[in-house]
């Protein structure tokens, strides 16, 4: 497939990238900043809220699909967020059915349900309510709504894979639970891509864990295999005074009062 990835030089950009050019994928990036030394690929730099940039990477060839990585990894403000997240998905989308490109992937966040108390005794199905923790949180679940929009009004294929903790380890108690690990991410990613007729998908994005939060099933559905699984680094990982807070709600440590702010900055 030739695959538009935006946010390409991010932590997981760079991740997805490498691994999808690996799996024989043609890989357009497109971000904000060049691209890192040792990736060697077509590279757009611009933003994804500037709809002349984006229509501009549309323009160099067809697509068969975008992943759009792009994006605050944190608490912002709520224009901030709604733009970093929200603009940037309707400015893709938009260029998608002006351009006749049907699969649209979304890396969504555990945040659009983190303010979910922890669940005790079940997993966290797709079917619960949206539930954000942080303007993070609202922006992403805007997005997933822009989609579901999309889906509905263009015949789009949307996936959003609502992702937990990326990184190559876990590193704190709650991470035992809400991992995805790099090689999981690039599965995961791929399945989203390849998927026959989604429709509009949500799931989520976490590797095997033995502690999972949340329920597999929706990703497997879409041919999700994940590998690894947290518990292997269980020994390594110390226990903290925050472990208790951070597993109150799903969002961890977004749920804390340090990510309360007000809407709009006025400073
Ligand atoms: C996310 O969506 C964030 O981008 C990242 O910074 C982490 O906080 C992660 O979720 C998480 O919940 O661990």
């Amino acid at each position: 497939m030739r695959v538009l990835v935006t946010g390409a030089a991010g932590s997981i950009g760079q991740v997805v990238t490498v691994g999808l050019v690996d799996r024989g994928h043609d890989v357009v990036a497109f971000d904000r900043v060049p691209a890192p030394d040792g990736i060697d690929l077509a590279w757009h730099t611009g933003d994804c809220a500037d709809a002349d940039a984006v229509a501009a990477v549309f323009a160099t060839g067809p697509l068969d699909g975008v992943v759009h990585l792009a994006g605050l990894p944190d608490e912002a403000s709520l224009p901030d967020s709604l733009t970093s997240h929200t603009v940037t998905t309707g400015a893709l989308l938009d260029a998608m059915v002006d351009h006749g490109v049907r699969r649209f992937v979304y890396a969504g966040s555990n945040h659009a349900v983190g303010r979910t108390p922890r669940p005790r005794d079940t997993e966290l199905t797709v079917e619960h309510r949206p539930r954000p923790d942080t303007f993070y949180g609202v922006a992403k679940v805007a997005a997933e709504a822009l989609m579901s929009l999309y889906a509905d009004r263009y015949g789009l294929d949307v996936v959003s894979c609502r992702i937990g903790s990326f990184g190559p380890e876990p590193t704190t108690v709650r991470q035992l639970s809400t991992w995805l690990s790099p090689d999981d991410c690039v599965r995961m990613f791929e399945a989203a891509l390849t998927a026959p007729a989604p429709g509009y998908a949500v799931l989520y994005g976490i590797s095997r864990n033995t502690r999972a939060w949340w329920d597999l099933a929706p990703g497997r559905a879409l041919g999700y295999d994940p590998q690894d699984d947290a518990e292997t680094f269980s020994s390594r990982i110390p226990t903290r005074a925050e472990d208790e807070v951070e597993s109150a709600f799903v969002g961890g440590p977004f749920v804390t009062e340090e990510f309360f702010r007000p809407a709009l900055d006025r400073s």
